[in-house]
This record gives structure tokens, sequence and C-alpha cells, in this order.
């Protein structure tokens, strides 16, 4: 069943509109975000749909393609709404504690973000809703406002530690461009990414090793942040510089929070040498930075697992310029810049590599940069 007849079936009537939002690919700038750093997501053509309408009775009610029987809940607060409804039910919260007269709506959602996989399903279904909301409200909240509030739903409702990246990246990414943010300002540029003029393309390779936020990993790795930039005596570590990284990193002592912090300095200076690049049209070039962007995750800050390290490696010796982990880590996807014709056997290569680790299938496609959220 297609979403609209999902939401006639669970509410006897027709939506009152679809509104779309697209899970991420990350190209570079991991764990930067909640560092006050640097970022390069861009948007997949994957996206969460929400077909929406109003509420007569007053609450708020959500099902979906996979669970059609609808959760209701009223105004409400964290902790009320949990499981998948925590993500709707956080953006309904995170408007009112804004101070917006949020619209009682009948919502039906369906997606085809991979879950758990480091592309951002849990930011496309805050995204689809957050629009969804504010278009059936007539709300004001101009779309740069946007991410910070669906950060909020996930950080303060759903519970998770996440910085601001995937719901910026459902929100504010462009078609055909990957989305420069700085994560102090959330000012932007839009970076043109059209790889296949270049004969290029992103391969992403899902290494379908689960991953998870709400598990202590990630938010050990925020507090470690945290820890050595209130050391080192600056606002976050985006405020050390790669120039001052030797002597700040003398300064920590704690040999854990040492390779913590090299890794976000050099990642912030990854991300800005990646801008630079693609802005001189050198795209071949970022290859070494994406692969330099692995090791750091992978030694410094260890996030990787067996399944992405074999992905990288063996996408690397297929001939790709560069690959990487692309999202929070643990499993997830990775990402490989290659010649567009080699994609097939990129892949080819990264199958038979994960049948002879005995790792489970991985899964791999070619990723365009699509639009960000909207109404369809
Ligand atoms: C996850 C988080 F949600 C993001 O905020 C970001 O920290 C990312 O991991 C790592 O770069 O996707």
């Amino acid at each position: 069943m297609s979403v609209s007849e999902v939401f006639t079936a669970a509410y006897g009537t027709e939506p009152a509109g679809l509104w779309a939002a697209p899970g991420r690919v990350n190209l570079i700038g991991e764990h930067t975000d909640y560092n006050d750093g640097f970022v390069l997501p861009f948007a997949l053509p994957q996206r969460t749909v929400a077909a929406a309408g109003p509420s007569p009775d007053g609450q708020w009610h959500i099902c979906s393609t996979l669970i059609p029987e609808p959760v209701t809940f009223g105004n409400t607060v964290p902790g009320d709404v949990t499981g998948w409804g925590a993500y709707v039910a956080g953006i309904v919260w995170a408007l009112q504690d804004a101070g917006f007269e949020v619209p009682p709506a009948r919502i039906a959602i369906d997606s085809d973000v991979p879950l758990g996989s480091g592309l951002s399903s849990s930011a496309a279904l805050e995204s689809a809703v957050l629009t969804a909301l504010i278009d059936l409200g007539g709300l004001d909240l101009p779309l740069e406002k946007r991410p910070a509030l669906a950060q909020r739903a996930e950080n303060v409702y759903v519970g998770a530690p996440t910085g601001i990246m995937d719901q910026s990246a459902s929100i504010r990414c462009q078609d055909g461009k990957a989305l420069f943010l700085d994560c102090r300002s959330f000012e932007v540029e839009q970076i043109p990414f059209d790889l296949a003029a270049e004969g290029l393309a992103i391969l992403v390779i899902n290494s379908n090793a689960p991953h998870q936020h709400v598990d202590g990993e990630y938010g050990a790795r925020r507090k470690s942040c945290e820890a050595a930039a209130a050391t080192l005596g600056v606002r976050a570590l985006r405020d050390i510089a790669v120039a001052d990284l030797p002597e700040a990193l003398g300064k920590l002592g704690d040999d854990v929070l040492v390779r913590r912090t090299r890794h976000i300095v050099t990642e912030n200076q990854r991300v800005l040498d990646t801008v630079t690049l693609l802005g001189e049209g050198r795209v071949r070039e970022i290859g070494p930075l994406l692969t330099a962007s692995h090791a750091s995750m992978r030694d410094d800050f260890e996030i990787t697992v067996a399944q992405v390290d074999v992905a990288v490696e063996t996408a690397l010796e297929a001939g790709a310029y560069g690959a990487r982990m692309t999202g929070g880590g643990f499993g997830g996807c990775v990402l490989a810049l290659i010649d567009a014709d080699r994609a097939e056997a990129t892949a080819a290569a990264v199958a038979t590599a994960y049948e002879k680790h005995g790792f489970t299938a991985p899964t791999s496609w070619v990723a365009v940069a699509g639009p960000g959220a909207a109404r369809l």
C-alpha cells in the first residue's frame, strides 16, 4: 500500500498533503558537529514521506506502512511516547516548547531510508514531520532555525545526544549540492556536487553491521571531547587549529583524550581542505582526505568496526580514489569515490571480501545528491 492508502485506511479520509525529507550521506566531517566544527553532507534520494492532515479530536495520531495501527497522543512531555513514535511526539513537544500553536494532526509515514545504517533515518522522520506540521499550521519557523528544533526533539525527547548535522542535512540540503555547514554559526554554503559530470561516482556500501546511537559509545565520545575542550580552556575543540595541535595535545596528558582531540582537530581541517579542492574542481584529489578521515576514525576516534574497515580497504584496492565510513560509526555505511564505470566491480569486490570474512553480505549503490525536505 502507498502511504496515502495507509493514511486513508487508518483515518477514513484523504491526507491534506505529502511531505518528504531525505536521509543523508556525510562526505566528510565526522563527530565534528557537536564540537562546533564543520561537516559536508549531501541528501540522499532515499527519503521519509509523511502523509498528513488535520485531526478533528485535537490529538496527534501516527501510523506507518510498517505499523498501520495508529498510536495516539495529546499534549506531550519527554517520556510519554517511546519507540519510533518518540521521534514524532518529540517534534510536537519541541514546537510547543518553543511557543508554537501546533496543529493536531493525523500522520502516516513511509520511508525507504535504510534503518540503523548511519544514513540518518531518524532525522529524516523528524524533518518530514516537522515540515508537515509547519505547513499545516502555517507556523513561522524559518528554514535555518528548523534543524536546532528537530535536534532538540532528538536530544531531549528521544534522549539521543546527537549533534546538528543530520537534521541540517535533511532540511537544508539542495539538489546536486553538498552542504558545507558551520555547526557553530549555522551558516551554510551550497557546494556544487555533480560527480557524473567528472566521470566519477560515490558508491555507498552498507556494511549491514547494525549501529545504534542511543548506546553509550556515542555519548562517551561526546563527553571526551567536552572534557578535552574544558582542559584546554576553549569553548569547543573547533577552537583548536591544526597548527596548535602539538601544543594542545601536550597539555592533555590522558592518551584517550589526546586521540579523540587529534581526530576532531584534523577532521575539521580535512573538511575545509575538501571544500577548497571541490571549489577548484579538483574532485579526485579529495580521495586521500576521505581515506585519512577513515584512518583517523579507526585509530584515534575508535568508532569503526571490522566490516567497515574491510569495505574501505577493499574499495581502495579496487581502485577507489578514497573511501571512508560515513555517519556515527560502529557499523553503518562506507562511501567510496570511484570512477563511475567502476561501481559494479567495486561493489562486487567488497561483496567477495565480505564472503571471505564470513560477514553478512553488504548492499551497495551509487548515491547522487538530492533535494532537502519539502512538500511533494
Ligand atoms: C550521528 C549524529 F546524529 C550526528 O549528529 C553526527 O554527530 C554523526 O553521528 C557523526 O558525525 O549521525
